[in-house]
């Protein structure tokens, strides 16, 4: 039996710079491949805010926006067995198909199965949305479009995970606090003893903190130009904190200094591309390593001296962590269940789909880290 229309409401962005509207929005029934899922609650991410500011190239308008969230499946497509009616899920941006060049690889938790539709806002089967409002075409985003009561995923973007698990919480693990910990973790690759520095001390940058304490590094430098961060920086576990406008000099030069030669690995969790650069720049001669997990704005290029590199430093970038979606998150589940990692305390805010433009605003005052919208 084919699956009927769910009619239910939706922020749409209709164009970049705009507030989200609210409106009741047609969601199709999920074709061959694909999953159609009822969010129950949905975070709002910097990435999302990103979009929505005209700076992303991939930006699409109109479009329903959202990746960091946790549902229910709702129907399946034909063929569809990853996954059943009413089985509790995360949707991951990032898919896991297990079968491309990408995951077939064991290089990289990049998958090449839909990435190509979901950059474009459309599903792979017939190339068109499952949304439409008034009859008109609302684009997807990143393959998820959480901020609705009703979405259409692809089935290898669909993590299946303990039914037990408060979805209010879990759907963090959708993206920031899982890609910080996973850039520890994974990307990274840090050990006991190793001295880190994180640039940037939002959801993600915190997370980053939290995966080195579990990595158990020696030294944990946080660093934000906005001092009202530190005290839940060392609530985290970080044991320094530096402000850059507290110095003269550059930032990267005060923490050479005060580590003998700079970090082992450093973490910039703020989407400049200036801040990348010291980022690089502070980490020791011979092998200190520095990841960029920011996103920064359409036309930014980040550069260095080539002679960083050839003196061994190394400049690396994650994508969700590192995490293979479908695989990792549902483990990432479990590790929360039995308390080894946190998400309840990355929820500063709680509201209702229809109050998502206050809770954009807030992203921008830096007294927010998660602001959950529980559908
Ligand atoms: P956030 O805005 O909550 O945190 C950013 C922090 O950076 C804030 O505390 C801010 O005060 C600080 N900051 C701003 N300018 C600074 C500077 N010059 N030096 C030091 N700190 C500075 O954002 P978030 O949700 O934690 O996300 C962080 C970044 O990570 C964003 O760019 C987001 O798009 C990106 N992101 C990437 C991935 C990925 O997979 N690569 C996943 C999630 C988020
Ligand atoms: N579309 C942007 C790039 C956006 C970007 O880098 N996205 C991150 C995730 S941010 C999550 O909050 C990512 O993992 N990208 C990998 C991918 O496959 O998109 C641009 O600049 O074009
Ligand atoms: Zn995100």
């Amino acid at each position: 039996t084919v699956g009927q229309p769910i009619e239910c409401k939706a922020a749409i962005a209709w164009e970049a710079k705009k507030p989200l509207d609210v409106r009741t929005v047609v969601v199709a029934p999920p074709q061959a491949g694909e999953v159609r899922i009822k969010i129950v609650a949905t975070a709002l991410c910097h990435t999302d805010a990103y979009t929505l500011s005209g700076c992303d190239p991939e930006g699409l308008f109109p479009c329903i926006l959202g990746h960091e969230a946790a549902g229910v499946v709702e129907s399946v497509g034909p063929d569809v067995t990853s996954v059943a009616p009413g089985d509790h899920v995360i949707p991951c941006y990032q898919a896991f198909c297990g079968a491309c060049k990408f995951c077939g690889s064991g290089k990289t938790n990049l998958c090449g199965s839909v990435r190509a539709w979901t950059g474009k806002g459309i599903m792979k089967a017939n190339e068109q949305s499952r949304f439409t409002c008034d009859g008109k075409p609302i684009y997807h985003f990143m393959g998820t479009s959480t901020f609705a009561e009703y979405t259409v995923l692809h089935a290898v973007s669909v993590a299946k995970i303990n039914p037990q698990a408060p979805l209010d919480k879990v759907g963090l693990l959708g993206c920031g606090v899982a890609t910080g910990l996973g850039a520890v973790w994974n990307t990274a690759k840090v050990e006991a003893g190793a001295t880190v520095a994180v640039f940037g001390l939002g959801a993600v940058g915190l997370a980053v903190i939290e995966g080195s304490v579990i990595a158990k590094a020696g030294r944990i430098i946080a660093v934000d130009t906005n001092p009202e961060k530190f005290e839940l920086a060392k609530k985290w576990g970080a044991t320094d904190v530096i402000n850059p406008k507290d110095s003269d000099k550059p930032i990267q030069d005060v923490i050479v200094e005060l580590t003998d030669g700079g970090v082992d690995y450093s973490f910039e969790c703020v989407g400049n591309v200036h801040v990348m650069r010291s980022a690089l720049e502070c980490c020791h001669k011979g092998w200190g390593e520095s990841v960029i997990i920011g996103v920064a704005a359409s036309g930014q290029e980040i550069s260095t001296r080539p002679f960083q590199l050839v003196t061994g430093r190394v400049w690396k970038g994650t994508a969700f962590g590192g995490f293979k979606s479908r695989v990792d998150v549902p483990i990432l589940v479990e590790k929360y269940m039995a308390g080894e990692i946190k998400l309840d305390e990355y929820i500063t805010h709680n509201f209702k789909l229809e109050d998502i433009n206050q809770a954009f605003e807030l992203l921008h005052n830096g007294q927010c880290l998660r602001a959950v919208l529980n559908l």
